[in-house]
C-alpha cells in the first residue's frame, strides 16, 4: 500500500511504485488522479499475494472459500444478476474514422468517448484500492512479447487474471527492461464508496462501457465486475486489438481452441478451431478420444495467435495461462480432462451452485443432481426448482498447468506448425458434421459465412441464427470486410503447400426426431480421426456442393451404437436447406458493401452454380 497518505495520490504513486519507467509511471499517476482511489498497490503475481487478496475477499463476503478436500484452494463468486455475461451492445471499437470500425462494431466518435469514459472514471475508485497488474499475453520470451497493464479496483480481477495470464514483477522488469509498448487498459466496476459506506459482495454500475482505442491501443472498461468484461486481457486485448496489432504486422489474432492429436502411428497434428461462445471450444480443447490408439493434448482452449513462421507455416500459440470455461454441460461423463483439472484445486468459480459440504455444482456436472444445493443466486434450490442452480454462463477459472493432457509443446513460445482449421457453429440444420473445404479460399468462404445459434455467453435473445465470421464476430477490433482481405493478404505470406486444410463441422445438428443427430463430447475424436485421415491421403469423401463430407464407411464408428438414420441426418447436404442458407449468405454479404475480397464473392458465385 502507498505510505504517507497525506500526499496527493500521485505523489504517493511516485513514492512507492517498483518502476521508475516513465511511461507507466506517468499512466498510473495520471490515472490515480483521476479515479481517486484510497491507495495504489502494484501486482507482483506471488502465490503469497494471491492468498491474501482471496482471504480479504473471503472476508468481504466476495468469495466464498471451498470444502478444501475436495476444491483445494478454490473459491466461489456470485455476481450481481445483472451482469453475468458480455455485453456486446456495450463494446465500443472508437476509430478515428467511423469506416475502420465496421458494420459488426458500435463506433462513437474517440473524442466523444473520452468525455464520457472522462466523467464516469472520474471518482470513480473512491474508498478502494487501485491495483496495477503488469501483464503479457503469450510467453515472456517469445520473439515479440506483447504486454499490457491493468489497473482495476477489483481484487476478483487481480485473482482471476493471475490464473488467466502470465502477470507480476517478471513482467513489470522486462516491460521495464526492454521500454515496451504496453497496452493501458484500464478497468473500474463504477462504485465508488463514500465516507462510511458499506460494500457489497459484487460491486458493478448499471452502466457499462466497454470501450476500445484501436490506434493507441488502449482499453476502458467501466461498470462490469465479469469475464470478458473485465479481465482485459482476454477478450479486449488478446482479440480486439491484438486483431489491429495483427491487421498491421501481418498475423491473425482469433478466436480459437488449439489442440494436438497423434494417430497410432505416432504422427502428431495441431488442429485449430473457431467456434462462437458456449459452442465447444473449451470441450473439443480437452477432448477425451474415443477411439483406439488415438492421443489428444491441449495447447489452448480460446485464443490462437497464428503468425507467418520461418520455414513457410503458420504457427499457432495460446496466449492464456488459464481457462474461463463454461461450468454447465462439462461434466465427468462429457469433460473428464476438464473435470480433474478444475478438482485439482486453484480456481475461482463464478455463479455455480454450492453443495451442502462446501463443493460446487452445475447442471451437466455429475448425472446424479444433489438433492439440495444454493442456487447462484444464494436461494435454496432442489431437483424440483423451475430454475438452473448455476446460471447458464457459469464459469471455472483454472490454471491450465492442471491439465493432465497439456502439450509438451504449449511451453514453446513461438508456437508449432498448424495443420487444420474447423470452423464451427451451433446449427440444427443445413450445415453437415463435418465438411472439407475444396481449397484454401473455399475455407475462408466458410470461416467468412459461419453461423451459429446466439447462447448465454453474451446478454440478449439466445437461439438466433447470426452470421459470425471466423467465430470473431463479437471480437474483430476493425472493419469486417478488412479483416477477411487480411485473411486472404496473410496467406500470401505462407507457402501454399504447408496452408492449413480447412474444415466446417456442426456438433449441434438435429435429426429427424429433434434431438441431437451426433453425440459430441469425445466421440467427436472420430470426426477429428477423418480430418487427419483426409490430410493423410486416405479416408473417403462424398465431393457435394458445398464440399467433401465423409462417406459413411469412412468414418470409424467401431463400438459406436449409432442409429443410422442419426448418421444420415448429421451427413445429409439437402437442397432445400441449401437454397435458403445461399439466400442469408448473400444478404449477410450485401452487408459489407464493397469492403468484401472479390474471392470470397467468387465463392458464392460458384457455390451457387454448383448447387445449381
Ligand atoms: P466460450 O468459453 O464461451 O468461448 O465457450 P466454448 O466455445 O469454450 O464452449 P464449451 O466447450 O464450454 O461448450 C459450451 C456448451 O456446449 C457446453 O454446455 C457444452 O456441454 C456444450 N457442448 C460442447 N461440445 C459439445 C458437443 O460436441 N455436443 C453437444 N451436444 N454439446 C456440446
Ligand atoms: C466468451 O464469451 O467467449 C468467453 C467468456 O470466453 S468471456 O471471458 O466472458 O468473454
Ligand atoms: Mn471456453
Amino acid at each position: 500500500m502507498a505510505e504517507n497518505s497525506s500526499l496527493p495520490i500521485a505523489d504517493q504513486v511516485e513514492a512507492s511504485a517498483p518502476t521508475s519507467y516513465a511511461k507507466l509511471l506517468d499512466w498510473v499517476k495520471e490515472v490515480a488522479t483521476l479515479t481517486e482511489p484510497d491507495s495504489v498497490y502494484w501486482v507482483d503475481g506471488s502465490q503469497e499475494e494471491y492468498d491474501r487478496l482471496t482471504a480479504e475477499m473471503v472476508e468481504a463476503g466476495t468469495l466464498v472459500k471451498l470444502n478444501q478436500e475436495t476444491f483445494p484452494n478454490s473459491y466461489a463468486a456470485f455476481s450481481d444478476p445483472a451482469d453475468v455475461a458480455r455485453v456486446e451492445d456495450r463494446t465500443f471499437i472508437c476509430s478515428e474514422n467511423e469506416h475502420d470500425a465496421g458494420f459488426t462494431n458500435n463506433w462513437m466518435e474517440p473524442s466523444k468517448m473520452r468525455g464520457i469514459l472522462d466523467d464516469a472514471f472520474r471518482g470513480s475508485m473512491r474508498g478502494r484500492t487501485m491495483y496495477v497488474i503488469p501483464f503479457v499475453m503469450g510467453h515472456l520470451d517469445a520473439e515479440d512479447p506483447k504486454f499490457g497493464v491493468e489497473i482495476t479496483d477489483s481484487a476478483y480481477v487481480v485473482a482471476s487474471m493471475r490464473i488467466m495470464a502470465r502477470i507480476g514483477t517478471e513482467v513489470l522488469k522486462k516491460i521495464e527492461e526492454t521500454e515496451a509498448f504496453f497496452v493501458p487498459a484500464l478497468h473500474s466496476v463504477g462504485a465508488p464508496l463514500e465516507e462510511g459506506q458499506e460494500d457489497v459482495a459484487w460491486p458493478c454500475n448499471e452502466t457499462k462501457w466497454i470501450v476500445h482505442f484501436p490506434e493507441e491501443r488502449s482499453i476502458y472498461s467501466y461498470g462490469s465486475g465479469y469475464g470478458g468484461n473485465a479481465l482485459l486481457g482476454k477478450k479486449c486485448y488478446a482479440l480486439r486489438i491484438a486483431s489491429v496489432m495483427a491487421r498491421d504486422e501481418g498475423w491473425l489474432a482469433e478466436h480459437m481452441l488449439i489442440l494436438r492429436l497423434t494417430s497410432p502411428e505416432g504422427k502428431s497434428y495441431t488442429i485449430s478451431g473457431a467456434f462462437p461462445s458456449a459452442c465447444g471450444k473449451t470441450n473439443l480443447a480437452l477432448i477425451d478420444p474415443t477411439i483406439d490408439g488415438w492421443k489428444a493434448e491441449t495447447l489452448g482452449d480460446d485464443i490462437t495467435w497464428i503468425r507467418p513462421g520461418h520455414d513457410g507455416e503458420f504457427r499457432v500459440v495460446n496466449p492464456e495461462a488459464g481457462y474461463f470455461g463454461v461450468a454447465p454441460g462439462t461434466g465427468w461423463s462429457t469433460n473428464p480432462n476438464a473435470m480433474r483439472a478444475i478438482t485439482k484445486g486453484n480456481s475461482i468459480f463464478t455463479n455455480v451452485a454450492l453443495t451442502d459440504d462446501g463443493g460446487v455444482w452445475w447442471e451437466g456436472m455429475t448425472d446424479e443432481v444433489p438433492e439440495h444445493l444454493i442456487d447462484w443466486q444464494g436461494n435454496d434450490w432442489s431437483p424440483e426448482s423451475d430454475t438452473t442452480a448455476a446460471h447458464p454462463n457459469s464459469r471455472f477459472c483454472t490454471p491450465i498447468d492442471q491439465t493432465d493432457m497439456l502439450a509438451p509443446e504449449y511451453s514453446e513460445p513461438n508456437g508449432v506448425k498448424l495443420d487444420a482449421i474447423l470452423f464451427g457453429g451451433r446449427r440444427k440444420t443445413t450445415i453437415p458434421l463435418v465438411t472439407e473445404s475444396r481449397t484454401w479460399e473455399d475455407g475462408i468462404f466458410k470461416g467468412a459465412t459461419l453461423s451459429s445459434e446466439t447462447t448465454a455467453a453474451a446478454t440478449g435473445a439466445v437461439g438466433v441464427v447470426r452470421r459470425d465470421p471466423m467465430a470473431m464476430l463479437p471480437f474483430i477490433g476493425y472493419d469486417a470486410g478488412d479483416y477477411l482481405n487480411h485473411w486472404v493478404s496473410v496467406s500470401g505470406k505462407v507457402d501454399p503447400e504447408k496452408l492449413p486444410r480447412i474444415y466446417l463441422v456442426n456438433w449441434f445438428r438435429r435429426n429427424r426426431n429433434g434431438g441431437f443427430a451426433w453425440p459430441g463430447f469425445g466421440e467427436n475424436s472420430r470426426v477429428l480421426k477423418w480430418v487427419v485421415e483426409r490430410l493423410e491421403g486416405k479416408a473417403d469423401a462424398e465431393e457435394t456442393p458445398i464440399g467433401f463430407v465423409p462417406t459413411p464407411e469412412s468414418l470409424d464408428l467401431t463400438g459406436l451404437d449409432l442409429d443410422p438414420e442419426n448418421l444420415e441426418d448429421a451427413l445429409a447436404v439437402k437442397a432445400d436447406e441449401w437454397a435458403d442458407e445461399v439466400k442469408l449468405i448473400q444478404e449477410w454479404f450485401d452487408r459489407f458493401g464493397d469492403s468484401l475480397p472479390a474471392s470470397i464473392t467468387q465463392e458464392l458465385d460458384a457455390l451457387k452454380a454448383r448447387l445449381g
